[in-house]
């Protein structure tokens, strides 16, 4: 038997007997050990921040599901924070952030971001030493247009305003991606340093972009942060998200060195084959409102998507993230048929 964790072989291109699992938003809401974990912290952003809690939010859904791989527990918007704009979460709302600073004090601040986001590392240094080795590590950040889109506009949106903003803008915004691109490669490689085995870019609005701008803002970005964590002398592969691109997933594919693109619901198979085709491995796209829904349909979609993706490097997982009312003896029924390990609804986790 092979020690190198499933997630990793898959990353490294092997096709396996069965798929990897893990769930984007594995941790979180949707379990009342988290729900009961979160009362304990001021808010949000000090909890991202406390390495203690962090880590048991990232270990728990690992106690109960035989997933492959735990995603270190933080959020796409520390960054912006150890940039100097303001960012706090509204109860019950979500993100809010101050005004965008002037890009030059952005850009001073990029050399001293990675050092105001050393929690994140002993987070991941916490979680390594008690995963088990067969299971993976997986670290994070948003991906540039993604929180700029958060960083112009001040909140979760329709992101209108941002891509008013792309065209009004467009130095303005190229040097605000080279600020988040510099500040991501760092971040990035101190997370695999700190033992990240795996890092994910999540692109999560990468939708409603001509194809021309998509090349700008982001497949150009997911280049130059890559070939920066490379020339850091870090190896560990990257999995892409650019969710809600479409058919311009292939071009994604195509260009951008990531070893792994995660693809979202409206993925067809044809699509991910031919990506696994050109030498990647897929990830994904189980939708999460079927997760929560259950029920004969999901156990046929599952098998679908493994008849469909199992025959080239499939990772499997959902097309976004977990919703906070999934019922867990579905995440239970999904994870069992897909690793044929026993996992547990309730109880101590
Ligand atoms: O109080 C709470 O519990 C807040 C809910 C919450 C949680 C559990 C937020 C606020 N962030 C997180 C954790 C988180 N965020 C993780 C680790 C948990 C895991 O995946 O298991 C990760 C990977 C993220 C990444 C993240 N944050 C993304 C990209 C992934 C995706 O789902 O697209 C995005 C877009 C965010 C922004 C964000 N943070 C939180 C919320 C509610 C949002 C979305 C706001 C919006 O809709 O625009």
């Amino acid at each position: 038997m092979s020690e190198t964790p499933r997630l990793l072989r898959a990353l490294a291109g092997e096709t396996l007997d069965r798929p990897p699992i893990w769930f984007m938003r594995q941790a979180g809401r949707s379990l009342p050990e988290y729900r009961e974990l979160r009362t304990r912290a001021k808010d949000f952003m000090a909890f991202c921040f406390n390495p203690e809690m962090a880590a048991e939010a990232t270990l728990q859904p690992m106690r109960r599901f035989p997933m492959d791989g735990a995603i270190v527990f933080a959020d796409i918007l520390l960054l912006p924070q150890a940039l100097g704009q303001e960012v706090w979460f509204e109860a019950g709302e979500g993100p809010r952030l101050g005004a965008l600073p002037q890009i030059e004090a952005l850009r001073d601040a990029v050399e001293g971001s990675t050092a105001k986001l050393s929690s994140i590392g002993e987070t991941l240094r916490r979680v390594r030493a008690e995963l088990e080795p067969d299971r993976a590590l997986i670290g994070f950040a948003g991906a540039p247009w993604t929180v700029a889109t958060y960083m112009i506009e001040g909140r979760g949106s329709q992101r209108e305003m941002a891509r008013t903003y792309a065209y009004e803008n467009p130095e303005k915004l190229d040097s605000l991606l080279d600020v988040l691109v510099d500040s991501t490669a760092r971040y990035l490689v101190m997370q695999a340093k700190a033992g990240a085995q795996a890092l994910k870019l999540f692109e999560s609005w990468a939708e409603n972009l001509a194809e021309d701008v998509f090349e700008r803002i982001v497949i150009g970005p997911h280049i130059r942060i890559i070939e920066q964590v490379r020339a850091a002398g870090v190896n560990v592969p990257f999995i892409g998200f650019p969710r809600g691109c479409g058919a311009l997933v292939e071009n994604y594919a195509a260009r951008v060195p990531v070893q792994g693109v995660a693809l979202d619901t409206q993925a067809s198979f044809a699509m991910g084959k031919r990506i696994q085709s050109g030498g990647k491995t897929i990830q994904g796209a189980l939708d999460n409102l079927l997760l929560r829904t259950g029920g004969p349909a999901l156990d046929r979609r599952v098998d679908a998507l493994i008849e469909a993706w199992n025959g080239g490097p499939y990772i499997f997982n959902l097309g976004h993230g977990v919703m906070p009312d999934t019922p867990i003896e579905h995440i239970v029924r999904v994870v069992e048929r897909v690793t044929g390990k026993p996992a547990k609804a309730f109880g101590a986790a």
